[in-house]
């Protein structure tokens, strides 16, 4: 029955049969979450760092209604130079995606389904949804969360965006009992910066032990991901000061446009590019560099524990 939605690429598949490590990543922020050529050149370097590290990647999407775990360098491309023409896809709209043949770009949530629906267990990304600013008025709550605290795959990221309000977003994972881990840090990182001014729930400081508490949780069928927090490295991380009035002016702009639903990360995160004149790109494609290395050790430590 699945085989009738999914195609996991040969070499994933194959991977995935002989317990080698595959890290999953998603699509919507190649379409939705940074412009063309910088999208689809990041994703083909994050996808080398695995390779190198010796892992498969499996960068996951929905093509002419098909799920596709695993990618080929021209389907890459073909999303990069789409953007926001294809579907940003979350868990609602996957139905739909399907049954009428389009294209989707895969956020958090829906890439996690995916990866779960093909045995992946590690997914590494640039950022979460949340709970967005004003979210007592607008109910804005990234589906990202819920899915969280369903489905058993480890998400590794730099934190959250300012974007967010990022003590709501804490005290609804809390509530979810989703794990928030600072990796070598006990502060909430806030993506472009090292610094949320927020406790994390734990503090781990190697894949190893990551590995073995991912392990416990599931074991136990305690169900659901985890979010892995890695911090900004120090030299791409932006000011402080600065970072937070572009993002207060870009959401101050969203909601004066009356900017809502779906649109609103994507507009906002094309705010700050532009207002920064493409300083936060750089941070952020570096800050998904550095994921993908803590999601692609985390897979093979996973692995070696069986
Ligand atoms: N945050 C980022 N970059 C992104 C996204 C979030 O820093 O590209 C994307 C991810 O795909 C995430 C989605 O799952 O936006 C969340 O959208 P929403 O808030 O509409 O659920
Ligand atoms: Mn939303």
């Amino acid at each position: 029955m699945l085989e009738k939605y999914l195609e996991i690429k040969d070499e994933v598949k194959k991977a995935l049969e002989e317990n080698r490590p595959v890290v999953a990543l998603e699509s919507t922020i190649i379409s939705h979450g940074m412009p063309y050529p910088q999208n689809a050149e990041t994703a083909l370097n994050v996808e080398k760092i695995i390779r190198d590290k010796g892992a498969i990647p499996a960068t996951i999407a929905i093509l002419n209604g098909k799920l596709k775990v695993g990618l080929t360098k021209e389907e890459i491309k073909y999303l990069g130079k789409k953007g926001t023409e294809v579907v940003k896809t979350s868990r609602r709209d996957i139905p739909f995606i399907v049954s009428k043949k389009l294209d989707g770009a895969t956020t958090v949530a829906s890439t996690m389904i995916i990866a779960n629906l093909a045995g992946i267990k590690v997914f590494g990304t640039g950022g979460i949804g949340g709970v967005h600013r004003g979210a007592e008025k607008t109910f804005d709550i990234s589906a990202d969360l819920q899915e969280l605290s369903n489905t058993n795959v480890a998400v590794v990221c730099a934190g959250a965006k300012s974007i967010l309000d990022l003590g709501l977003t804490l005290e609804y994972l809390e509530t979810q009992g989703v794990p928030v881990v600072g990796f070598g840090t006990e502060e909430l990182p806030a993506f472009y910066t090292r610094k949320s001014g927020f406790k994390v729930d734990y503090r781990v400081d190697t894949e190893e032990e990551l590995a073995k508490a991912v392990k416990a949780k599931w074991d136990l069928d305690l169900k659901g991901g985890i979010v892995i927090a890695n911090p900004i490295p120090e030299k791409y991380q932006m000011d402080h000061d600065l970072i937070t009035t572009v993002i207060e002016d870009a959401v101050k702009e969203a909601n004066i446009k009356g900017i809502k639903g779906k649109e609103t990360t994507p507009f906002l995160l094309a705010k700050i590019k532009d207002i920064t004149k493409g300083q936060s790109l750089e941070s952020n494609i570096e800050l998904v560099y550095n994921n993908v290395a803590v999601a692609t050790n985390l897979a093979i430590e996973l692995v070696k524990l069986g």
